[in-house]
């Protein structure tokens, strides 16, 4: 009994999280509320999807919804990436993907996109406490509660782009060679914006909260060290003073790995492409690694999905590790799959030290 009764009610994803040895190893699904589950589809069918990422009952009730069907270590806020700056008064559509109207490609329209403090001020208090409240009251004993952003990079592809495109991005990947001040107050806004935002779901009770930086990998390494790390490391240290532990999703970061791992970010949440045993030799025994495995193997029949994870697990040998898919579940996932891996991770058995 390490610790007594508060101890014992701190959830095992944050305890593996901070390093701590556990019982087993947690888990939970990269995007595991959405469109793969019939009971978020019949909702979306009545609601729009930014009414469903604002309004504190209907984003609690989609958050929950995979926690009822499968054994989840973790509920991970329903929302999206561009949340905050939908908030924050840009004008944003999803069709499914985040569409802009107005790209931001100057200076001037960087600095219009909208103002900070006043967004802070809108969400303190605001329905981000409702919003988490409910969610907790509805939680299963020892799951933990995600909070989430993308990182400024990530977002600022879409607004930069205008959309998602071929996810190649060429209209930042401009702006960087012929526009870098722009740029620079564009990711500037945007970390402003992710800051108050990830602070006030800290402040309504996250236990944790993951960055999704899905592009980075679009970047030479000149490129991911200037235009995507330092706005990543901003909000670790303005984080940093709530002892709340951070994920990173560094997808298709390969060998840029270990310099993710230098913002001073507690895990590093890694796609598929590297088993995580080669990863770990390059980053070190510091930082947590949550992954991997291919969301393409869900749709496996089940015994050859348990040996994947099986060897996913063994790759992460056991501590400081958190399993997880390499990138988000797809829509057309077959929920046996996500049973399947669930109770295989679970029987993977106790953890040796
Ligand atoms: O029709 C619908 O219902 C909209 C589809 C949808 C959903 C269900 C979008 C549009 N976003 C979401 C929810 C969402 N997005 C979640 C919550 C789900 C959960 O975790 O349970 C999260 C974490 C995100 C994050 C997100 N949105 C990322 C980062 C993660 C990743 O997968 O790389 C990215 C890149 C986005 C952009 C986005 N929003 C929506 C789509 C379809 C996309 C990607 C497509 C594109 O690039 O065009």
């Amino acid at each position: 009994m390490r610790g007594g009764g508060a101890a014992a009610a701190t959830p095992l994803l944050v305890r593996a999280l901070r390093g701590e040895e556990v019982e087993r190893v947690p888990a939970w699904i990269m995007r595991q509320a959405g469109r793969y589950l019939p009971e978020y589809r019949e909702l979306r069918a009545r609601h729009g999807f930014l009414e469903c990422c604002t309004t504190p009952a209907l984003a609690a009730e989609i958050t929950l919804q995979p926690m009822r069907r499968f054994p989840l270590d973790a509920a991970i806020l329903f929302a999206d990436i561009m949340t905050p700056l939908d908030l924050a008064g840009v004008p944003i559509e999803f069709a499914p993907g985040p569409r802009l109207a107005a790209p931001v490609r100057d200076g001037v329209s960087a600095a219009a996109l909208g103002d900070p403090a006043a967004l802070a001020r809108r969400l303190e208090g605001g329905y981000l406490r409702e919003t988490f409240a409910l969610i907790r009251a509805g939680l299963p004993a020892g799951a933990a509660l995600l909070g989430f952003a993308g990182s400024p990079f990530t977002v600022a592809c879409y607004v930069v782009e205008g959309g998602g495109g071929k996810g190649e991005f060429p209209a930042l990947r401009r702006l960087a060679r012929t526009d870098a001040a722009a740029l620079r107050v564009l990711l500037d806004r945007i970390a402003e914006f992710t800051i108050a935002y990830l602070r006030e779901q800290v402040a309504a009770g996250a236990d944790a909260v993951q960055v999704f930086d899905s592009w980075g990998g679009i970047l030479d390494g000149d490129g991911y060290a200037a235009w995507d790390l330092p706005w990543i490391a901003r909000i670790v240290d303005a984080l940093r003073p709530s002892g709340v532990p951070v994920i990173l999703y560094a997808g298709g970061a390969g060998g840029r790995l270990p310099a993710a791992a230098a913002t001073g970010v507690h895990a590093l949440s890694v796609d598929h492409r590297e088993p995580l045993d080669s990863v770990r030799a390059r980053v070190g025994g510091g930082v947590v690694l949550q992954g991997n495995l291919d969301p393409a193997a869900l749709f496996a029949p089940a015994d050859a999905l348990r040996a994947e994870v099986a060897r996913v697990l063994r790759a992460g040998g056991g501590r400081r590790h958190v399993f997880n898919l390499g990138h988000g579940i797809w829509p057309e996932t077959p929920m046996e799959g996500v049973s399947t891996l669930l109770d295989a991770v679970r029987a993977g058995g106790p953890v040796s030290p």
